[in-house]
């Protein structure tokens, strides 16, 4: 049991430096081979942990009442903390992914329905076949019409969709983003899969020690507007300016829209129109997996590097085909619940999204909101040929 309990702790490990990361990624090496030989046992065994901490917070609380005496208790104005996570009866939440035939969105809801089912709350998950945000605005007008209790979104654009979020929020439906966010008076809370600039910075750092620090890059992104990829994108350009890149040139910026088609298409223009191309970063599991797909049979495969965000069933047969060294990823499935825990909790009002508020994540133990609403998931974990066989999503 003690080592499922240990994974409660394993999110508040934040790397800033790739000292760190690459402590923290042989640290979550071995959490998340525990998580993944058996997710629901390892749930089970977190549900038991927790019940049994709530048991020993029952019978501590016991003594305070009789202690000082009973009227107290009847006109105390607070209530212990676990009555607090109850929730309500009746919810409905509705999910919008970026668009729901990209792999990882269908893992991401799928830890967002499983949450649901958990919390006795009526689930389900709309959104569009294209990552874009005028596709998802439809979608974000019907859950408001359906008068959802929340609606939980992965942003195609941080501005797009403002209006019709306040007028959901005007109708009093909650709203949390997941995985992209909007700008943040779009929402109530975020759910981040890590820290942002960790993810831009690391990809950087990683394909610098794959190309010896030497050589023309490139970045194929998602969509153009894709709140996230543009965040990651961002440290990227930052961690370059630093002198240890000084040989390493960014040529371009290329978009495959989280479209497996285009992102192939993208990949194949960029090695013709670069011809010293060394290195591609991908910040998206559509795209790297694309890329790899062209690289594993042209002969570029072993001579560009490709490096990115990627699941590691779709990555396998490049990794052991040798196309694809290193990438990495978070657990979409525990994002995906994360978000609808703590869509739950506002729409109980036990929490207000406010900064400082810990909350009750299931499964993932009990989470504080930080500053501007966010909330993080944790460390991505780093796959290699070494490590990719422990993981199946
Ligand atoms: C794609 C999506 C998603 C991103 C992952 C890494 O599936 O763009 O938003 O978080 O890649």
């Amino acid at each position: 049991m003690k080592p499922h309990c240990r994974l409660i702790q394993k999110p508040n490990l934040e790397p800033t430096s790739y000292a760190d990361y690459k402590t923290v990624k042989s640290l979550l090496a071995g959490n998340y081979a525990e998580q993944g030989s058996d997710p629901d046992l390892g749930a089970n065994r977190l549900n038991l942990c927790n019940q049994r901490n709530l048991r020993i917070l029952r019978l501590r609380n016991l003594g305070l009442p009789i202690a000082v005496g009973c009227s107290l208790i009847l006109a105390a104005p607070w209530a212990p903390a676990q009555e607090k996570r109850e929730i309500k009866k009746g919810l409905k939440i509705a999910f919008i992914p970026k668009n729901i035939n990209n792999p990882y969105n269908v893992i991401e809801t799928g830890g967002s329905l499983a949450a649901c089912k958990e919390l006795g709350i009526e689930g389900k998950v709309v959104g569009p076949s294209d990552a874009s945000a005028s596709s998802q605005v439809s979608y974000i007008n019907t859950m408001i019409t359906q008068r959802q209790s929340a609606i939980v979104l992965a942003a195609n654009d941080p501005n797009a969709l403002l209006p019709y979020l306040s007028r959901a929020k005007a109708q009093g439906i909650k709203v949390v983003t997941m995985d992209s966010d909007t700008a943040k008076e779009g929402r109530t809370i975020f759910c981040n899969q890590a820290s942002s600039e960790m993810i831009g910075r690391s990809e950087v750092q990683m394909l610098a020690k794959e190309i010896d620090y030497k050589g023309d890059i490139a970045i194929l992104s998602a969509t153009p507007n894709a709140t996230n990829q543009n965040t990651w994108i961002g440290f990227m350009k930052d961690e370059l300016q630093k002198p240890e890149y000084k040989d390493m040139k960014l040529v371009t910026v290329a978009y495959g829209n989280d479209d497996d088609q285009k992102s192939f298409t993208e990949t194949q223009g960029l090695i013709e129109a670069y011809p010293n191309l060394r290195g591609i970063i991908s910040p998206t599991t559509v795209g790297i997996a694309a890329a790899a797909r062209y690289l594993s049979t042209s002969p570029s495969k072993g001579k560009i590097a490709l490096v990115g965000l990627g699941t590691p069933n779709q990555m396998r047969q490049f990794v052991k085909d040798g196309t694809v060294k290193e990438f990495a990823l978070w657990s979409p499935a525990d994002l995906g619940y994360l978000a609808a825990c703590a869509a739950a909790q506002l729409a109980s009002g036990n929490i207000q999204g406010k900064e400082g508020e810990t909350f009750s994540a299931g499964k993932l133990g009990d989470r504080t909101i930080g500053k501007d609403g966010v909330v993080i998931l944790g460390p991505p974990t780093v796959f290699t040929a070494d490590n990719i066989d422990q993981f199946n999503f």
